[in-house]
């Protein structure tokens, strides 16, 4: 099989020009990472060339040997569609979950996404609580960083604020949303903070950047990320017509919402206001 018919690797593709069409990766904003299943890995092995290795920047040894796609440092969303070979590739970490190095793509030079010890760090932490997780997904939302001038930068404010501007937020994201505060992006630091939150959410909003999204799939993944956006937009939308609510879904509504849809929503985010 041809590398970019690999179903994967077109899901990949597909998912980064879905974002590109949502207008959250401008220039080159943004990153996103796949670790591909072992079966996908031979399905593609031939056409494998293998480069030197190189320092991850954090250690994720419970990503030994694993493989993942990821988007090139530098590159454009809005190219992936077009020349998927220049700006992603496919990567190999080393036993020690130290080093990696590139198996295909990135065909003009490169490297991987300067966020790279974020993507893997989170890997690490969803794969160790739900071994079904592949997906992490950086976007720059802009609602959600509108947001993240006017809200405090707490997990429980953003959580209801988001539940309360639709329905299906609770149901989509029951866990909440994480924030981490400012931070220097590209390093390890950002990286322990926001996979810290990857341990009790799927969702982390970097203030004033953007937001981590982490999934089983690619569908599921992106999903997360609109939804939570478009909420976001409905919020910056109300604020832009009033402060205040006439009327909103009550806590007690939302434990309603949780009985009737069998989902858990913690009582943290359930807070008289
Ligand atoms: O430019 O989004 O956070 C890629 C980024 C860095
Ligand atoms: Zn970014």
């Amino acid at each position: 099989m041809r590398f970019l018919e690999a179903e994967f690797v077109q899901g990949f593709i597909r998912m980064a020009n879905d974002g590109w069409e949502q207008g959250w990766h401008e220039r080159n904003g943004g990153n996103l990472s796949y670790r591909v299943r072992p079966e996908e890995v031979e399905s593609v092995r031939e056409h494998f060339t293998c480069g030197e290795w190189q320092s991850i920047g954090t250690t994720v040894p419970e990503l030994s040997k694993e493989y993942f796609l990821v988007t090139g440092s530098g590159k454009y969303f809005r190219n992936v569609i077009l020349k998927p070979e220049d700006s992603i590739c496919m990567i190999e970490l080393d036993e020690a979950g130290e080093n990696y190095r590139i198996v295909w793509g990135l065909v003009n030079g490169g490297r991987p996404t300067s966020e790279l010890p974020s993507h893997l760090m989170n890997h690490e932490v969803k794969r160790l609580k739900n071994e079904n997780y592949r997906v992490i997904y950086h976007a720059h939302t802009t609602n959600i960083i509108a947001l993240t001038f006017v809200l405090p930068l707490e997990d429980k404010v953003f959580t209801r604020e988001l539940w309360e501007m639709a329905t299906e937020c609770p149901v989509v994201f029951p866990d909440g949303v994480g924030v981490v505060p400012w931070m220097v992006p590209g390093g390890r630091e950002i990286a322990v903070a926001t996979s810290e939150l990857m341990k009790k959410y799927d969702l982390a909003i970097w203030a004033h950047h953007g937001m981590f999204a982490a999934g089983e799939d690619f569908d599921l993944t992106f999903g997360l990320m609109h939804t939570a956006e478009k909420s976001a937009e409905i919020l910056v939308k109300m604020l832009s017509m009033r402060p205040d609510k006439l009327q909103t879904i009550t806590a007690d509504n939302f434990r309603d919402l949780a009985k009737d849809f069998h989902v858990t929503l913690p009582e943290e985010f359930l807070y008289e206001k």
